[in-house]
């Protein structure tokens, strides 16, 4: 299919680029760190080859989120930016921007969002889960109070919030710690995402905020496999004692608010079970790359078995929509 729209495209920054290194063996890292540095040669190359018209790029993971000095973690941000604009600017018909968000500190973040935003024509930011305070130690998932300014000033600026996943703590990886395969995206990236678009749920987030436009990359982070029971169990019904402080059936949410990519999970039967979870029309393409390889990606969303109608819309139309591309 010509004219795709890919949305969870990376990149790094020279202050980045170690956090993706652990995932790639020492004889694989070299080309790999090659491809996340590139944005306009071999990329762009893969673009055109692959039928991919506009690329949303993001920072590599876990990048400003892993930062555990506020003020450094405001600072890599508005530096991240900047210079993704700069790149965009080079070929605004190719690429675009998800902001990078200092969400340690909610009120510089809700600065940052709409300086991105409205100066630097991002359309939608991009968190890699919750972000590190106090010399590690604690992690701020984006449902606690602190922010709720944020929230507000997303939906205000009306664009989506995309949740890209990142390991857990190394306290939390208790679980993990004799086969270590299992953090990244073999199980601990999808568990943790899933994790916390949940709790973004049973917050009430949604209730306060009824128009916010979540994004989860992955197929869903096996949300789509497991929502039901999440609902039948969690939602406010009164059969939870523990008790959710959210007014609907987590399902409602789930199909109101979230749109799922297809980024790093080629999988044609999990599409479909995302397509008839929560409709085609929030189903978008995305390849992950340079986690992935971006032929492969196109090859097997190309062929899929799905109708055309779909697939246009999967990999084209839905995104157009969603961020308004068609004004930019
Ligand atoms: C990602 O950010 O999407 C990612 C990583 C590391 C490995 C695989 C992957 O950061 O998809
Ligand atoms: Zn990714």
């Amino acid at each position: 299919m010509e004219g795709k729209i890919a949305l969870e495209e990376h990149f790094a920054m020279a202050d980045t680029i170690q956090d993706s290194q652990q995932y790639f063996t020492a004889d694989s890292w070299p080309a790999r760190r090659r491809l996340l540095l590139d944005i306009q040669d071999r990329r762009l190359e893969e673009m055109d080859r692959c039928g991919i018209e506009l690329a949303i790029l993001s920072l590599n993971s876990p990048a400003i989120q892993a930062i555990d000095d506020a003020a450094r973690a405001v600072d890599a941000a508005r530096r991240a930016n900047d210079f993704l604009a700069e790149q965009v600017a080079r070929r605004p018909k190719r690429f675009a921007a998800f902001a990078a968000l200092p969400l340690q500190d909610a009120d510089a973040a809700s600065r940052e969002l709409r300086r991105a935003v409205t100066e630097l024509g991002c359309v939608g930011a991009l968190a890699n889960g919750f972000s590190q305070t106090s010399a590690g130690e604690r992690a701020s998932y984006y449902d606690q109070p602190e922010h709720r300014p944020f929230w507000a000033e997303l939906e205000s600026l009306d664009v989506p919030f995309y949740l890209h996943p990142r390991n857990p703590l190394p306290s939390q990886q208790l679980a993990y710690r004799d086969q270590p395969w299992l953090l990244g995206p073999a199980w601990a990236f999808a568990m943790e995402t899933g994790l916390h678009a949940l709790r973004l749920m049973g917050s009430g987030l949604f209730d306060r905020h009824p128009r916010l436009n979540i994004i989860l990359g992955h197929l869903g982070e096996m949300l789509p496999g497991h929502i039901w029971r999440s609902s039948h169990w969690a939602s406010a019904s009164g059969r939870n004692p523990q008790g959710v402080r959210a007014e609907k059936p987590f399902i409602d949410y789930f199909r109101k608010h979230f749109h799922v990519s297809t980024s790093g999970n080629f999988h044609t039967i999990a599409m479909r079970q995302a397509m008839d979870e929560i409709g085609a029309e929030r189903v978008l393409f995305a390849t992950d790359y340079p986690f992935e390889d971006m032929v492969e990606a196109c090859d097997w969303f190309d062929r899929a078995e799905i109708g055309d109608n779909d697939r246009e819309r999967i990999g084209r139309g839905n995104a157009l929509r969603l961020f308004r591309l068609e004004d930019r």
